[in-house]
């Protein structure tokens, strides 16, 4: 994690993934100067603000990532403590840096890169905190107790018996593995019951840093998060919308092909609006739907897509699981890892105490000692997790030269995308050639049960990638008030996925805080962005490589000349505005559906021709 704007980051300091980028020019730095006052300040003298935080960022760093480590490695109430008040120190810093930068407001003759230092000063955290100091020490409190709260999460047939406890893992591995109703239904009420306690500070949370959003002129906290993308806050809203808008008959025709498939196999037990049960879907959120493959390969027995058992047959530790992603980065001409990684990462669960399982990748010292935080057990969704992670930690090791307030994503959704466009290199032939698939030849039939594994990975996504946040902005901006949390929670997964729970949820659960980026206060639009972004990525490094079939077969594993052009894309990080990052890579500024309609192109059709006379749509 990074202290701002990092890959996954607790709410708290870092992480401002959420904003990353650069405010509208409108609302960051140059605020109104009464007219005939003269400016406070030079722009030689802003240079030197924005070079004593750069300095200031980096002599603060290490000390609050060391908190923030233990705390997610070593979950107990003193690291709580120490992280709260890191996490304490660095928000006044922020919230000096922010008040300082005013007086830039209006000075003219500030260079490009100055005036893009002011503006990000705003968008270093995504919990912005109020100044009262017993309110931000409640708000770093409260922030520290929900990550804490989520990660040592169990549900206990008896409080006083560790032994009949279950944690996420196990739970998780249930409605993965097993496709009985009632086994599946258990686990899932029993996850989610566990965020039942959250449920108030949440609200408290709510308060507080809608308080500091506001403190620094914006209209609530969801605001603040819209504000990092080189756009209005509202011009982001309607890109997202227009964005669902070009992939949304692609999800509907997954959702009503899963959803026959689904009824087929639990027959009267399947609603009757249309929509598909929440426990059902193999995934605790219903946001991959991947472990429901075998029940919904269009031709079975036709390849053998099984990484799971080729991951155990090739004895698989998460150490070699680890250097198996190495290599694919390796091959496109990017540095091997620095040893540290291996031995300063945590790849497993430990045994004897609690620890944030949630995957997330870290940079530690801005210098070289990178890490990544998972729980890996030896299977294909976490051997895939892992190509995402390093796509993160590459970001931070090609952006590493850059100002620190320059240190992050063009903007968070590519933060997210780097890795994400790696996993799409993981065709049947790349799994083939690294001994993890059988040798098929490629046929319509394979492409199609291909296909469909991707999509309920990546399609199924899409519209949960989405809700999280509309969720959020609806708290931040009152819309959703805490009487109606979990109710309004439902409603966007049922307008959205389709999907709705077969028991009744009141408001004495929190549904939301089963969700991890909800107590990690971690904005989840980003994952939305980068589900579309990484398609465009990909048809570009497929174009730089010279390749020439259809966008799904493409792999550019072992291409220096396409990891030669995302490298260069890597090492902007936020110099510059996104938009012209992203023109640099794929020769278009704007985000846009069409590479992942194009790549799902075969599916498209097949989806529809299943779906042709089938009852499709929710109520
Ligand atoms: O949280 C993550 C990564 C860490 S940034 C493991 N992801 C989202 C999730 O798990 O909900 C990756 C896909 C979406
Ligand atoms: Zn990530």
């Amino acid at each position: 994690m990074k202290l701002f704007r990092s890959a996954l980051a607790l709410a708290v300091t870092l992480g401002l993934a959420a904003c990353q980028g650069t405010p509208t020019r409108a609302e960051a730095g140059h605020e109104a100067r009464p007219a005939g006052a003269k400016p406070a300040a030079t722009a030689a003298e802003a240079d030197a603000f924005i070079a004593g935080v750069n300095k200031e960022i980096r002599d603060t760093y290490r000390e609050i990532t060391a908190a923030q480590w233990v705390s997610e490695t070593y979950i107990n109430a003193d690291t709580e403590v120490l992280v709260s008040k890191a996490n304490e120190r660095n928000l006044v810093r922020v919230s000096k840096n922010v008040e300082d930068a005013r007086k830039f407001a209006g000075v003219s003759g500030i260079s490009p890169a100055t005036q893009r230092g002011i503006d990000l000063i705003k968008l270093q955290t995504a919990m912005p905190a109020p100044k009262d100091p017993a309110k931000l020490a409640e708000l770093t409190e409260i922030a520290s107790r929900l990550n804490a709260a989520y990660g040592s999460g169990k549900s206990c047939k008896d409080a006083s018996d560790p032994k009949t406890c279950r944690n996420l893992d196990d739970l998780s591995k249930v409605l993965a593995e097993k496709r009985d109703w009632d086994l599946d239904l258990e686990a899932w009420t029993a996850w989610h019951d566990t965020a039942r306690g959250m449920r108030k500070d949440y609200v408290r949370f709510a308060e507080l840093v809608n308080e500091g959003a506001r403190e620094i002129g914006y209209g609530d906290a969801g605001e603040a998060w819209r504000s990092g993308y080189d756009m209005s806050p509202a011009d982001l809203r309607k890109e997202t919308d227009r964005l669902w808008s070009q992939v949304k008959p692609l999800y509907d025709e997954l959702q009503c092909y899963a959803r026959n498939k689904l009824a087929a196999k639990y027959g009267a037990k399947m609603p009757k609006d249309g929509t598909i049960p929440a426990h059902i879907t193999g995934n605790m959120w219903a946001q991959d739907w991947s472990a429901l493959y075998p029940l919904l390969q269009p031709y079975p027995g036709v390849s053998n897509l099984d990484v799971d058992a080729a991951l155990k047959r090739g004895k698989y530790t998460p150490e070699k699981m680890a250097q198996r992603a190495e290599d694919f980065y390796t091959s496109l001409g990017f540095p091997s890892l620095p040893k540290s990684f291996y031995t300063n990462s945590q790849l497993k669960r430990p045994q004897d105490r609690d620890v944030v399982c949630h995957a997330s990748a870290w940079d530690i010292d801005l210098a070289g000692d990178v890490r990544i935080k998972m729980c890996i057990n030896p299977n294909e969704e976490d051997f895939r997790t892992i190509y995402h992670e390093l796509g993160h930690i590459y970001y931070y090791l090609a952006y590493n030269p850059l100002p620190p307030l320059f240190q992050t994503g063009a903007h968070d959704g590519f933060h997210e995308a780097i890795g994400d466009t790696i996993q799409l290199n993981l065709t049947p032939s790349y799994l083939a050639q690294i001994g993890l698939a059988g040798n098929a030849k490629a046929n319509p039939k394979a492409v199609l049960n291909a296909q469909m594994k991707q999509a309920l990975e990546k399609i199924a996504f899409l519209p949960f990638g989405k809700l999280i946040d509309e969720w959020r902005w609806g708290v931040f901006d009152g819309s959703i008030t805490p009487a109606n949390y979990n109710a309004a929670w439902w409603e966007l997964k049922k307008k959205y996925q389709g999907v709705a729970p077969v028991v009744a949820r009141t408001e004495n659960d929190f549904d939301p805080g089963a969700k991890y980026h909800v107590p990690g206060n971690t904005p989840y639009m980003r994952y939305f962005l980068a589900h579309i972004l990484q398609f465009q990525f990909q048809r570009s490094l497929c174009e730089a490589a010279g390749f020439k079939g259809p966008l799904h077969e493409c792999s550019v594993y072992g291409n220096k000349t396409a990891g030669a052009k995302y490298w260069a894309m890597l090492q902007k990080g936020a110099s510059q505005t996104w938009q012209a990052t992203l023109s640099e890579l794929t020769g278009k500024g704007e985000m846009d559906a069409s590479a992942i309609l194009d790549y799902f192109a075969p599916l498209y059709g097949y989806l529809k021709e299943q779906n042709r006379g089938k009852d499709c749509g929710w109520q």
